[in-house]
């Protein structure tokens, strides 16, 4: 099961991470609004690229949003002496699974963006995107498995008295399945072979002659900031190896999240501002077209 479930919280450690959880659903809602009020300065062979990052808005509000809930539903306060401690007392048990279903439409869908915005068609079109939607949904479900063996528990911890509740407790030793580790290079795999793709996509010669320099500059931008936000993901996965503890509950938390507003909402920005300069380049302006007609 999920390490979080084994660990007695300190409040500071709880509401960072309610805290943590509803800023990335509210940094989605922001970006909804974003990419729908930003849609009309970009040419319409382009703007399929706002409409998409559109997407990627409502599924990730959505799944943070459940994510919130079930966090908030899952460890409840208990009084020790006076002071409270949040500890999975109830019947419901928190997981990350959430996301990784909610990555099974993201992923494909952000990694199609880039093939909009270099304006590829036909078989240069789909190549990329039927591989991308394959390894995507590999790297994903392949990591799913894994998660399921983050924290496997051999001598539980039995508490003879409240009075021994603390802050951070871990109830029991923890290690990680074999399957833990097996299907985390299983991903790496599918991941690698996504991360080769953006590459020879994103920064391909010929692809890149086709837009402005400053277009050039900010399509790199996208390439880097996608592969240095995608790290993020494997911190998450790989925190109860490092640790488990609250710290490192908070850690996987605020990583998913910083990865999450910077791989979905910043670079769906920067994708559409590389659309908004190739609109411009090719002669389109907002509102030109019911001037004229
Ligand atoms: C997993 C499992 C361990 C190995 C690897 C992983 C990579 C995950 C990535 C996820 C990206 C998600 C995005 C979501 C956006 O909505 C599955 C954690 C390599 C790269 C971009």
């Amino acid at each position: 099961m999920v390490m979080e479930n084994y660990i007695v919280f300190s409040p500071w450690a709880f509401f960072v991470i309610a805290h943590v959880l509803s800023l990335g659903a509210a940094a989605m809602f922001a970006g909804l609004l974003y990419f729908i009020v930003t849609a009309k300065q970009i040419s319409p062979r382009y703007r399929i690229a706002n409409w998409l990052g559109a997407v990627v808005m409502v599924s990730a509000a959505l799944e943070l949003g459940v994510q919130y809930i079930v966090w908030k539903g899952t460890f409840l306060p208990i009084v020790v002496g006076g002071e409270t401690f949040f500890a999975a007392i109830g019947n419901q048990r928190f997981s990350n699974g959430y996301r990784y279903v909610n990555w099974s439409i993201d992923v494909p869908v952000l990694l199609m963006q880039i093939v909009v915005v270099l304006g590829l068609v036909g078989r240069k079109f789909w190549s990329p995107v039927i591989q991308f939607t394959l390894a995507g949904l590999l790297m994903i479900y392949t990591g799913y498995v894994g998660q399921f063996f983050e924290a496997v528990v051999t001598n539980s911890v039995e508490i003879g008295s409240l009075a021994q509740v603390t802050g951070g407790l871990v109830l029991g030793d923890i290690s990680q399945g074999s399957l833990f580790w097996i299907m985390f290079f299983v991903s790496c795999a599918f991941y690698a072979w996504i991360l080769y793709l953006v590459v020879a996509v994103g920064l391909n010669k010929d692809n890149l002659a086709k837009l402005t320099p400053e277009a050039q500059w900010w399509m790199k931008a996208v390439v880097f900031t996608l592969i240095g936000s995608w790290m993020l993901y494997l911190v998450g996965y790989l925190m109860p190896a490092v640790s488990v503890s609250q710290e490192s509950a908070v850690i996987r938390q605020t990583a998913y999240t910083i990865a999450d507003i910077v791989s979905k909402v910043i670079y769906g920005i920067m994708i559409g501002y590389v659309a908004v300069l190739r609109s411009n380049a090719e002669g389109y302006q907002e509102g030109r077209v019911e001037h004229v007609g």
